[in-house]
Formats: structure tokens, C-alpha cells, sequence
């Protein structure tokens, strides 16, 4: 891949499109990608349902998660379906369901702030959300032994959940969005802040 390509390319994982390419119809909270996305409007409406067939994933396997934390998750399926500026951070992986994935985005702090601050008080049982689940019965349900626990107990902080809750996609900063050197799962379309971000990061390689 080249440089100037991973500034816009998809992730080869399961929903991803080959290429990115405007979407005339992104639904709701995904919107703002519409002018240059990976995802497609069929990915972008059942992002916005419960048990989505995306994934089979049950946002309410603790009980109902509140909607003012629901749609924190819902942005960050937009983020990752629909992002064409994650090249910097994509990574091989061997899993079933995804032949890439991301490592390390480096997300502004209001949003790991204002994602963990709405979800503090909702339930959950596990801190990693990737694996370990109970699939018996088609959806994710809490494996034995794994109590629930609102965020706050669960996690202990922004930081920690932001990491860990998808195993390292993201990278905790204390960076604001005005910086211009973090990425943003917030913004209003049809500008995306996020690729002026990822030439950043392209041309200050660690
Ligand atoms: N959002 C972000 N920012 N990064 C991500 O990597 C991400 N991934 C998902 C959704 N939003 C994301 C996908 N979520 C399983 C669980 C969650 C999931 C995808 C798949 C799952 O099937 N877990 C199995 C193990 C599967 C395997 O690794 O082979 C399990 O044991 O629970």
C-alpha cells in the first residue's frame, strides 16, 4: 500500500467495502461519511439497531444500555464501518471474521471523555468485548462467572475503557479535537477532520 493510499483505503474486514466511495443515503448518526465512506447504507442502518446482524452483537446483554450511552456505540460503528482515513493504523490480523483490523488510534479526548462520562452508570459484565462472550443461542451473553457491573465498576476510567473495550483499537490521548492530532468519532459532515489526522501520523511515523 502506498502512502497516499493509506491516507484513503478500507480495512479488509467484514462489512468493509473494497475501496471508499461516496454514499448518497448514510443513515443517521453514520451521515457525516456520506461524501467518502468504506461502509454502505445497508451497514449504516443496522449499525443503528439492537442484536444488528452486523456482528450479532447484544449492546444489552446487562440489561437495556441507556441511550444517551447507546449512541456513543453506535458513533463508534459508524467510526469503524465507515472511516477511509485509518490506513496508518491498520494492522494484518488471523481472525475468523476480519483479515485487518486497527491498533493504537490516538482518539481525542472529549469523545473517550464524553463516551465513558454517558455510560458510566450503564451495565456491562466484561472489559474486552471482542472475545470471550457465550455464543450458544446466536448472540453474545455474559460467560459464567463474569458479573455485571456498571462501566464505572467495570472499567474505572475513560482511558481504560476506550483501550481495552475493543482491544487497542484506540489509544487514549489528551489531545482535543482542535489540535488536529487526534482522531474524532464526532464531527459534522461532509468535511472529515480525520484525514488531515492521518497525514499527520503518516508523515510522523514512530
Ligand atoms: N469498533 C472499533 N473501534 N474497533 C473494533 O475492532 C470493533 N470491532 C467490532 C465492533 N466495533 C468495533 C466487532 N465486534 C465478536 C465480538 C465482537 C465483535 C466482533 C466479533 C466475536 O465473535 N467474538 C468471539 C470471538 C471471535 C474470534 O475472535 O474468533 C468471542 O469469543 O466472543
Amino acid at each position: 500500500v502506498s502512502g497516499l493510499d493509506k491516507l484513503n483505503m478500507c480495512m479488509d474486514a467484514k462489512h468493509h467495502k473494497t475501496e471508499p466511495a461516496p454514499e448518497g443515503a448514510l443513515y443517521e448518526q453514520c451521515f457525516p461519511w456520506r461524501s467518502n465512506a468504506c461502509c454502505t447504507a445497508n451497514t449504516t442502518e443496522e449499525a443503528h439497531a439492537d442484536n444488528s446482524n452486523l456482528y450479532n452483537f447484544n449492546w444489552n446483554h446487562c440489561g437495556i444500555m441507556a441511550d444517551r450511552c447507546k449512541r456513543h456505540f453506535i458513533q463508534d460503528t459508524c467510526f469503524y464501518e465507515c472511516s477511509p482515513h485509518l490506513g496508518p493504523w491498520i494492522q494484518k490480523v488471523d481472525q475468523s471474521w476480519r483479515k485487518e483490523r486497527i491498533v493504537d488510534v490516538p482518539l481525542c479526548q472529549e469523545d473517550c471523555e464524553s463516551w465513558y462520562s454517558d455510560c458510566r452508570d450503564s451495565i456491562t459484565c466484561k472489559q474486552d468485548w471482542h472475545t470471550g462472550w457465550n455464543w450458544t443461542g446466536g448472540i453474545n451473553k455474559c460467560p459464567d462467572g463474569a458479573k455485571c457491573r456498571t462501566f464505572a465498576e467495570v472499567f474505572g476510567s475513560a482511558k481504560t475503557m476506550c483501550e481495552v473495550i475493543w482491544s487497542k483499537s484506540y489509544r487514549y490521548t489528551t489531545l482535543e479535537k482542535s489540535s488536529g492530532r487526534c482522531m474524532q468519532l464526532w464531527f459534522e459532515g461532509p468535511t472529515n477532520p480525520n484525514l488531515e489526522v492521518a497525514r499527520y501520523y503518516l508523515n510522523h511515523a514512530p
